[in-house]
């Protein structure tokens, strides 16, 4: 759909604009009446802004991203799947460099803000996975946000998938920042031939590159940010694992599409299955949600 049809179809006074973002990319605008915004592209249904009522924004986005349609935004809020990681498919699977669909628009009956944008299989999907699927994101903005993934198995044999949002946040220090709520979680140390062990930190922190997979996490977790003297909350169902993520000096170098000193002003802490794939059967539907608050 072109921009002016997109508008037509889905802009709601005062809560959903549809405008042209980088590149001519269609790019949908959130507000809500505490004041917050939230910016997601049909690229990917790839949240890329999310900002409080004071305007101070929340999600990190690498100066060097690019906005092309074969290559993922690098930063905000990437959907994983039906991949995580390395493997026959894409990096982090296609859903994140696919061409969305808008469907739905609408202040819900309680005051917020709501998108729901749709993926389906596709002649490209399916060469890469054979499987009849139907992906719905669901973004609800009021002082808080909150995301939905919704797969519906629409094949006749069940299938195995991993999905997550692959959040990155905004952050002041890397090096002052820590994550609660993962203490006696078996953690996958990707750096260390995935040795698993329990995590014995009360509070994780950062001093080089990170990139542990809890499996089994805790449903609520907080991110503290002492230099913005900020916290985040994250609060999850149906999406069991978690990653803390920070490349750090030597990987961040190595990444074409991130400044080279944008490892201290960001953090992944990303929600979803993730440690192992999920099997779903026959018109079944799987829902993984993720709210987050933030203080400022
Ligand atoms: O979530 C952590 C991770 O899997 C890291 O290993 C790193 O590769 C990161 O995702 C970014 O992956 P990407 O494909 O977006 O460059």
């Amino acid at each position: 759909m072109t921009i002016d049809a997109l508008r037509a179809a889905f802009s709601r006074p005062g809560t959903v604009a549809v405008e042209a973002g980088r590149n001519g990319m269609p790019r949908f605008v959130l507000t809500h009446s505490s004041g917050s915004r939230v910016e997601v592209y049909l690229h990917g249904a790839h949240v890329v802004s999310w900002r409080g009522a004071a305007g101070n924004e929340r999600l990190f986005l690498s100066e060097r991203s690019q906005f092309q349609a074969t290559r993922p935004i690098r930063g905000g809020i990437p959907i994983v799947f039906p991949q995580f990681g390395g493997g026959p498919l894409p990096p982090h699977g296609f859903a994140r460099t696919s061409p969305w669909q808008a469907h739905a628009a609408r202040v819900t009956p309680d005051g917020e803000t709501e998108l729901v944008l749709q993926l389906r299989d596709a002649g490209t999907t399916l060469e890469l996975w054979p499987h009849p699927f139907l992906l719905t994101f669901t973004i609800r903005l009021g002082t808080a946000l909150t995301l939905a993934l919704d797969l519906h198995n629409r094949g006749s044999g069940h299938v195995r998938f991993q999905a997550a949002l692959h959040t990155y946040f905004a952050i002041a220090d890397i090096r002052q920042a820590t994550v609660s709520g993962l203490k006696a979680v078996t953690r996958v140390d990707t750096l260390r031939e995935n040795a698993r062990e329990k995590e014995e930190r009360e509070t994780v922190g950062f001093a080089g590159e990170t990139d542990l997979i809890y499996a089994g996490a805790p449903d609520r977790l907080t991110i503290r940010d002492p230099a913005a003297a900020r916290t985040f909350t994250i609060a999850k169902s149906g999406m069991p694992d978690v990653v803390v993520w920070n490349p750090w000096i030597e990987k961040a170098r190595r990444m074409p599409d991130f400044g080279d000193d944008e490892y201290a002003r960001m953090l992944c802490v990303e929600t979803g299955i993730i440690d192992a794939p999920m099997l779903l059967a026959p018109d079944q539907t799987w829902r993984g949600i993720t709210r987050f608050e933030a203080e400022p």
